[in-house]
């Protein structure tokens, strides 16, 4: 396993390149170019420009989250070709810059969501709450504005403001995307960018929706271990593989987290990991906790072993932490729950890696 850690740059991260590094068992970042506009080819020069600065600090850029996807090809609008043209432009672009492992994801519209950015705990920490109750008593305005409210400025990653802007406009058009079509359009897309893919030596890795049910009545796909499968037989290729996020798909108790690692980890298409407890508090409810088993929902040892028992060697990241000791940072993204998050995912490995040795 491999650790990396997400940094959103300099011009909008509050974490530090150099606390990055003092993090035991870090050895790289998972970054994006952030101000390159949903659809438009990533320029080789900023790519190189990003890489160099995590190098000079001692770190390795070989992950990127992510290369968002057009809302065209999504909605599979004849405009989608000029787009995965684009894309695979953009892939070509990485593959030149050394990146391994691209992550992006298929929901329409909305990226991750949340319905409260900011929850405080009896304890003071800061979590990120969903609360379905939201999103069946309030549109998708009045969620664009509980994001922008919560996000205090910061960027968020996936919620483009400026695309958002025509919401009522975007909705519109998924009036008759239903779930079978949305997966056509991916099967689409994935047809077109695979085959790139394995010439140029870039791993693809969906990540999960989330949270992995449908929110205003938008199809989403990507939720489930039969639904991960389709998409993993239609297009067969090492290429073709998923960002294995716990915090998502584990919110549907249905999915089982340790046997679906096995799963696809034995299949060999797991090629990234988000690693974060969540604490589910009832019917599609639950706040992102600290990373232990003890304060969440999760059993993180048999994650961690279900990892380890498929050789996982692939790279992975604590995600969303808790905002803790007055860090002010983008929401999930502060340094220190995260970094706290690292060395217990450690103390878990090395336990497991004992044990298994004895
Ligand atoms: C939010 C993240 C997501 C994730 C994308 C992957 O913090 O988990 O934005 O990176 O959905 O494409």
């Amino acid at each position: 396993m491999r650790i990396v850690f997400r940094w959103y740059g300099e011009k909008f991260d509050t974490v530090t390149l150099e606390q990055i590094r003092q993090i035991p068992g870090v050895e790289g970042v998972v970054g994006a170019l952030f101000d390159v506009p949903v659809g438009e080819v990533w320029p080789f020069d900023k790519i190189m420009q990003l890489k160099q600065k995590v190098e000079q600090s001692g770190l390795k850029l070989e992950v990127i989250e992510s290369v968002n996807v057009h809302e065209d090809i999504k909605l599979g609008l004849s405009t989608r070709d000029k787009y995965i043209e684009n894309y695979s432009q953009t892939l070509i672009n990485l593959s030149k810059a050394g990146i391994k492992v691209v992550v992006y994801n298929f929901m329409p519209v909305f990226d991750w969501v949340r319905t409260d950015l900011r929850k405080k705990l009896p304890d003071g920490s800061e979590v990120m709450e969903y609360d379905h109750r939201f999103i069946e008593g309030r549109g998708p305005k009045e969620l664009v504005e509980e994001f922008r409210r919560g996000s205090q400025g910061f960027i968020l990653a996936g919620w483009e403001w400026s695309r958002l802007e025509k919401l009522s406009e975007i909705l519109k058009m998924y009036e008759d995307v239903d779930e079978e079509r949305l997966f056509q359009n991916l099967i689409y897309f994935l047809k077109n960018v695979i085959p790139i893919c394995e010439k140029v030596g870039i791993k693809l890795a969906i990540h999960p929706d989330d949270p992995p049910w449908s929110v205003f009545g938008l199809p989403r796909i990507v939720t489930c271990k039969e639904n991960i499968e389709r998409i993993l037989r239609a297009v067969e290729s090492p290429c073709n593989g998923i960002t294995f996020c716990i915090g998502s798909l584990g919110v549907n108790r249905k999915n089982n987290l340790p046997e679906m690692i096995r799963y696809f980890g034995n299949m060999g298409r797991i090629h990234f990991v988000h690693l974060r407890n969540v604490k589910i508090t009832g019917e599609k409810m639950f706040y992102e906790s600290a990373h232990p088993s003890f304060c969440g929902s999760y059993d993180m040892f048999e994650i961690v072993k279900a990892l380890y028992d498929v050789k996982f060697d692939g790279y992975m990241r604590p995600d969303h932490g808790r905002t803790i000791w007055n860090e002010k940072s983008i929401p999930g993204y502060g340094l220190y729950d995260r970094a706290l998050g690292i060395a217990y995912i450690l103390g878990l490995w090395e336990a497991v890696n004992k044990m298994v040795a004895r």
